[in-house]
Order: structure tokens, then C-alpha cells, then sequence
């Protein structure tokens, strides 16, 4: 029939288009982001692009995966960037320079060979790595994949099992923003409120080159995310004094998920997962456990330096969660590094954006520790197939509700409360809808049978993948792209769900 007919034309040529992104990315041994605003090696990005790239080339995949992780750490970390290095130093900040990676991180291991960050992004790489395998199983065999990425990616659990594991509960903590991945996600708002931003005129932003302010982080962020980077980096980036130490809900999420997937790449290569499944059973318990608000029906982030009740082992004082924040605002350090015109907790931009509610709608978490801001970092464990049914069925009617909205006013899932305070649908991590997320939601609606809904996600990521040139992330409401088009994991994770 003609409609079926036109399907398939309109599903080849998406294909074709993911492609040629993909493509148009690709460096020799590894993708980029983007072209112009990411033109190194990210992390995740990576793990990403390589489950959407199996499907082109498993060799291209299994190469992206051994470029990244040739550039792990002594101590187990893989950095969030590897620097490529015929690429200038003003293309993308911050450079090489002031990483140091190979003196700063000596004593951490860090590689001669290589010029990397000193920090990690979230742990997609063992998924990755089984799902690329099994794109291609004979070829992963007779190169000897499994076999070469397995011990690194052990080692990388590892690292993050033990040396981060800062607040004592067994999960896995971030130490900067970017590791987490959603950079100025408003759950980070009174964490990094804490930190006293780097002088503006000590750095420049190469990211406004390429990008719209509106829709990338403020200076004051990138003020904190420097100092918070500068300082780690000057202590040899050692873990434990850290001053941002926050136990995110994907993340761990993820740690989970590739637990599980590690399970399978062992006894693939003859050895018992059995240990790794356990593992992965306790991490469930310990994500429950420790970052699960039943008031809110979601995961929330838990503030390891925030909070010193003696009721949270671990975990410093709770804050009180009717304290509206302390986000550049009076409880916040007195920087003087305000934007011109900024007003405190104002969205900036032209006043015509739909915003969130003014006041009273935040989480109101019982459990001591927990940021009251909800992120779609706090659905994302919706993907780990251990979760109790209660709690599955309380995400899915999360994702359904006012704060997300997911099948009724928006069709992706919105990176940040559609009612919180900090709302904003350009401003980057604080409200657009991303794809990878949403393709981590897919994944998880359909490990919990939730095929129709599954279904519809699936179908909104094609289409807003296809409609905005396969943007970076795009207005929830209106579905218009904002940030960069050409975006490596929008088309990999596109062609991942065409097949
Ligand atoms: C900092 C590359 C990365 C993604 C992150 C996204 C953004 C970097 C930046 O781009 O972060 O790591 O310069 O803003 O937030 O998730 O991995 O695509």
C-alpha cells in the first residue's frame, strides 16, 4: 500500500541521513559530537554513538569503544575527553592545557601518550561494548574484542565502585558537573552555589563561538565548573576532598546496566558473571535505598556535602527542602560575577518562553540529603530491569504527569521539571529534551513491558531526530532544535531504534 510504501522511503531516507552524520563525524578512530562545538572524544558520547554506529560498521564501533578506553587511566578512570590533537587549542575550552592530564594526573595514572580531561562521564561503555559484540559476534571473536576491553572495563567499575564511593553507601558519586553529563541541570544549582566561580576574564568560552548564549550555560556556571575542575586538577586529581559530591540517579543507573552487561561479557568469555549480577543486585538495593523519593515518584540526587544529619550515614546536614534554593541567591557566596543584568533566579532571555510555576511545586523529599529538584536524571533508572514493580509503575506514572508530561504535552521527556521553578525550554540541561535520555527511557519502558508507550517514545525520537537535522537537544514543548545539528549521538541513537 502507498502509505506503507511511503514508511519505508521515509525510513531509508532517515537511515541514509543518520549516516552520513555519522560520517561526516567520524575522525579515523573515533566520532565527535559535533563538528564545531565538541570537535574532540567525549565519553558517553562515545559509548552512544558506537551502540548506533554497530549497526553501520561493528568495526568502526568496536574501534570507537578501544579509542576511548586506550586512554584510561592507571587507576581505572576513562576520561571524559580525549583531546585530538591536530585539533587548535581555541577550538574547544577547556583545552589540554589547563587538564595537564599527564603531570597534574601522574600520580592517578594518567596517560603519556594521550591528552585527556581528569574527569569521567557517566559509565555507558559496557553496554555499549556487549550490544556492539552481538551487532557482529564472529567479528568481535576473531579480533578479540571482548577479551581486550573486558579487564579495562572491569578496572573502570572498579574506580568508580571504590575511590568514588564518597558518600560511604555503596553508589558511585560525580565530583563536577560535567561528569554527570547534564551540566547545569537545576539539581546542581545548591550544590555549586557552594563554590566560589573562577574570574570570568580567567577563561574563555570557545562554546559561545559555536553555540546561541540562551541556550548554553551562564558565565556564573562556567565560572564554578572551572574553579571545581582547577581545584581538582591541582590536587592531583585525588578523590575525597572533593568539594561537589553529588550521588546522581542515572549515573548509577548506568554503573548498573553495565554491571549487568559486564555479567554477560564474562561468561561470554568462559568466566561466571555470577559475582557482577549480585553486584548488581546490591546497587539496585543501595539506588533504592539511598536516592528513591516515594512523595515525588522518582529518583532524586543526593548532596553529599549539603547535608550533616546524623540520620544519613555518610551524608553531611539536611537541607531544609522549603528553602527555596540557594541559586545565586542570598544564600549563595557573594561572587560579583553576575551576568549584566541578571536577576537573581530570573531566565534570562526575552520573557516570551513558557517558564515553570513561581513557587511551591518542588519535591518535598523525606529522606534526608536529597536535592528537591527533579531531573529526568531521576526517571532514567527506569532502564535498570531490577527495580521493584511499585517503583517501575511510579516512574511510568511520573513520566505521564505534570512534571514531564511525556505523551500529552510533550513528546520527549524534558531534561527538568516542566513546573519547577528553574524551567527553561532552550536553556540546555534545564528543560530541553535530549535524545539520549530518551532513548534510555525507550529502552526502560520496553525492559518493563511498557511496549505502547515504548512504541510512541520510539516514534517521537525519529521524527524529532529527522525534523531538526538530528539536533543536540530541542524545545520540549515545540519540539524546535536548539544547540548543535549534525549531533553524533541524536543520529547514532536514531539509527539504533530504526533497527
Ligand atoms: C562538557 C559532548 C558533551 C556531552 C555532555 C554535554 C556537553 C560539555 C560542554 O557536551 O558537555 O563536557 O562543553 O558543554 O552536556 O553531556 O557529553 O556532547
Amino acid at each position: 500500500p502507498p502509505e506503507a510504501t511511503g514508511t519505508a522511503v521515509a525510513t531509508a531516507s532517515l537511515h541514509v541521513r543518520a549516516a552520513e552524520v555519522l560520517e561526516a563525524n567520524w575522525t579515523g578512530g573515533s566520532t565527535v559530537p559535533s563538528r564545531n562545538l565538541y570537535p574532540h572524544q567525549w565519553s558517553w558520547d562515545s559509548a552512544f554513538i558506537a551502540i548506533g554506529s554497530r549497526h553501520l560498521s561493528p568495526l568502526r564501533a568496536q574501534t570507537e569503544l578501544e579509542t576511548l578506553l586506550a586512554a584510561q587511566w592507571a587507576d581505572g578512570r576513562v576520561p571524559h575527553i580525549v583531546f585530538n590533537p591536530s585539533v587548535p587549542l581555541d577550538a574547544y575550552f577547556p583545552s589540554p592545557d589547563f587538564w595537564r592530564s599527564a603531570t597534574a594526573g601522574r600520580a592517578a595514572g594518567a596517560p603519556r601518550t594521550v591528552q585527556t580531561s581528569g574527569i569521567v562521564q557517566p559509565p555507558v561503555h559496557a553496554l555499549a561494548a556487549w550490544l556492539v559484540h552481538r551487532a557482529d559476534p564472529g567479528l568481535s571473536l576473531a579480533r578479540g574484542f571482548l577479551a581486550r576491553v573486558y579487564p579495562r572495563l572491569a578496572a573502570w567499575h572498579r574506580y568508580l565502585l571504590h575511590r568514588r564511593d564518597l558518600g560511604g553507601g555503596g553508589l558511585a558519586s560525580v565530583v563536577h558537573p560535567w561528569e554527570q553529563g547534564m551540566d547545569n541541570s537545576p539539581c546542581w544549582d545548591a550544590p555549586l552555589a557552594r563554590v566560589t566561580p573562577a574570574p570570568a576574564r580567567s577563561f574563555r568560552r570557545a562554546d559561545l563561538d559555536h553555540g546561541a548564549a540562551d541556550d548554553r550555560p551562564t558565565d556564573l556556571d562556567y565560572g564554578r565548573y572551572v574553579r571545581l575542575a582547577a581545584d581538582y586538577r591541582d590536587a592531583g586529581y585525588a578523590d575525597g576532598e572533593a568539594e561537589f559530591a553529588v550521588e546522581d540517579p542515572a549515573f548509577n543507573a548506568l554503573l548498573i546496566v553495565s554491571e549487568l552487561a559486564l555479567a554477560r561479557i564474562a561468561e561470554e568469555l568462559g568466566a561466571t558473571g555470577s559475582a557482577r549480577r549480585t553486584r548488581a543486585e546490591r546497587l539496585t538495593a543501595a539506588l533504592v535505598a539511598r536516592l528513591w523519593d516515594e512523595e515525588s515518584g522518582m529518583f532524586l540526587c543526593r548532596d553529599l556535602r549539603g547535608d550533616t544529619s546524623p540520620t544519613a550515614p555518610g551524608t553531611p546536614a539536611r537541607r531544609d527542602p522549603c528553602d527555596p534554593g540557594p541559586r545565586d541567591g542570598p544564600g549563595g557566596p557573594d561572587t560579583g560575577l553576575r551576568e549584566p543584568g541578571a536577576v537573581p533566579g530570573a531566565v534570562p532571555g526575552d520573557g516570551t518562553r513558557r517558564r515553570g510555576a513561581a513557587t511551591g511545586r518542588r519535591p518535598r523529599p523525606a529522606t534526608p540529603g536529597l536535592i528537591p529538584e527533579r531531573g529526568v536524571s531521576g526517571l532514567v533508572p527506569l532502564v535498570v530491569p531490577g527495580l521493584p514493580r511499585d517503583i517501575v509503575d511510579a516512574l511510568v506514572r511520573t513520566l505521564r504527569g505534570p512534571h514531564f508530561s511525556v505523551g500529552d504535552r510533550t513528546r520527549l521527556a524534558p531534561s527538568y521539571d516542566l513546573l519547577g521553578e528553574a524551567f527553561d525550554p532552550h536553556r540546555y540541561w534545564r528543560g530541553p529534551a535530549w535524545f539520549n535520555t530518551s532513548w534510555l527511557l525507550e529502552r526502560g519502558l520496553r525492559t518493563h513491558g511498557e511496549r505502547e508507550r515504548a512504541d510512541a517514545l520510539r516514534e517521537a525520537v525519529l521524527d524529532l531526530a529527522g525534523s531538526t537535522g538530528f539536533a543536540e537537544y530541542v524545545d520540549p514543548y515545540t519540539g524546535e532544535a536548539c544547540g548543535a545539528t549534525g549531533f553524533g549521538w541524536t543520529a547514532a541513537l536514531a539509527l539504533d531504534l530504526l533497527h
